[in-house]
């Protein structure tokens, strides 16, 4: 069934993994090829320089007329300048993974895959790869069995620097996910939402009922919450990792200041994060959060033309085509001290009567402690989003994520993302104990 994925070190979808490791062992240098993989005559390889704002714009352009739809095509990711520019260029980047296709002839680009290093913990073990985004086909150019060959480039170069290791997302199921999470929407202008068919059409009274069963309130509650500067690059790193580490099974390990300064430091229209500056310790930080922007296209729904003689379907199921775009936050990383120092009272480890139990009641604590101050960071992260004029929050069913979820108001979306390893072969890790978020 699956023409190319059956050739390539991935899982089959029919095979239980019972224990993790790499499907094969690195290549010798001499058996990686030194050139690239022949592409069909009329196209050519090429790099985009991130640095070049023409060549920047055809790459934008590019994925705003053909990267990633709904299932419905009635939304199209529509990621800015500015944000391919950060998602592209983090410390370390290698300009030889920003690969481009051109048609020879006009010299337009029609395909794109990327890779960036990221060194992955996935339980114990801590694997340098590529993070494997932004793979995009023309329209035109699909069911040409191009994307295999951009895939099998990308791994080219990753090979002959020494990595043979990759992470990436589709919303597709290949073989073989190693987790699937979901989407979760949180509305913050149900109106427009509404209007643009992103959330379902109600009536005036019931639109005026979830108005009110939405409103927020204007103030963020957390005392010392403030927006991130340089100063506080390095405790983020070791509450960020320590959060990660003692939560999660898959995650990135942030190993410089430099990462992340790029990763974190605000960046309007880009990246977001609020740190908490403890008021009784001015200057050390209890917690942080950060969500990202990136705005989808309104599609222009089919049968809904807007030339003159198009049918039109009745009103009231026509969806509204005066907003182009839906802007939304998507929750990125966060940490948090609040866990630290959990003990049991005598009373408790007596009622306990054993060590195992023990432990068990003070991850009870623990969770519930996390539960409640991811709420209300994430709340505030809320209000700041709305504040800033985001439609919808949106975030997956992933790290502590399910927490808060259902008492901030989120509600699940129709869209999953599945994560995949190449070449690495590990047994299935439950939604929750995702701890890396891809752009
Ligand atoms: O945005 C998504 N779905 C929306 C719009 C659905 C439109 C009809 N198909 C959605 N809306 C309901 C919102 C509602 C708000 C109030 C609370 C209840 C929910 O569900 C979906 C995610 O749900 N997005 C996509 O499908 C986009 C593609 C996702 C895969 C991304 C793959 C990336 C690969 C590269 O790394």
């Amino acid at each position: 069934v699956h023409e190319f994925w059956s050739t390539q070190p991935v899982p089959k979808s029919s095979e239980v993994v019972v224990a993790d490791g790499p499907l094969h062992p690195p290549l010798a240098p001499e058996l990686i090829p030194k050139v690239p993989h022949p592409l069909p005559s009329g196209m050519e390889w090429c790099l985009v320089d991130i640095d070049s704002p023409n060549e920047m714009n055809e790459f934008h352009d590019l994925l705003l007329n053909n990267y990633v739809e709904d299932a419905d095509s009635m939304f199209r990711f529509n990621y800015s300048l500015e944000f391919l520019r950060w998602a592209l260029l983090p410390p370390g980047f290698n300009k030889d993974w920003h690969v481009g296709v051109r048609e020879s002839a006009t010299g337009k680009l029609i395909a794109f895959i990327s890779g960036i290093p990221v060194d992955i913990m996935v339980r114990d073990k801590t694997i340098r790869m590529a993070e494997i985004n932004f793979l995009c086909l023309h329209k035109d150019m699909r069911s040409q069995r191009m994307a295999p060959l951009l895939i099998k480039e990308v791994t080219r170069r990753v090979h002959l620097v020494g990595i043979f290791q990759a992470v990436y997302t589709a919303g597709r199921l290949l073989p073989k996910p190693v987790s699937t999470c979901r989407y979760f929407h949180r509305s913050l202008n149900p109106k427009k939402l509404m209007d643009t068919g992103f959330s379902q059409k109600l009536d005036g009274t019931q639109l005026a009922k979830l108005v009110s069963s939405l409103r927020l309130p204007i103030l963020t509650s957390i005392p010392g919450l403030r927006a991130m500067r340089k100063g506080d690059v390095s405790q983020v790193r070791k509450l960020l990792n320590r959060h990660l580490k003692t939560r999660y099974d898959v995650l990135p390990v942030f190993r410089t200041d430099a990462e992340i300064a790029h990763w974190f430091l605000p960046r309007e229209g880009v990246i977001t994060t609020y740190v908490v500056d403890d008021a009784e310790a001015p200057g050390k930080l209890s917690d942080f959060i950060s969500f990202y922007s990136l705005a989808s296209s309104v599609l222009k729904p089919a049968g809904v033309a807007r030339s003159k003689g198009a049918v039109r379907k009745p009103h009231g199921v026509r969806p509204q085509t005066t907003h182009a775009t839906v802007n939304a936050a998507y929750l990125f990383y966060y940490g948090t001290k609040t866990d630290y120092g959990v003990s049991l009272t005598e009373e408790e480890k007596l009622a306990c009567g054993g060590h195992k139990k023990e432990k068990a009641l003070v991850k009870e604590k623990e969770n519930a402690l996390i539960g409640a101050r991811l709420t209300d960071l994430t709340r505030d992260a809320l209000i700041l989003a709305k504040e800033a004029g985001f439609d919808v929050f949106n975030c997956l069913d992933m790290m502590d994520n399910a927490m808060f979820t259902r008492e901030l108001k989120f509600g699940p979306g129709d869209g999953y993302l599945r994560f995949y390893f190449y070449n690495y072969s590990s047994r299935s890790v439950p939604a929750e104990k995702i701890g890396f978020v891809m752009l």
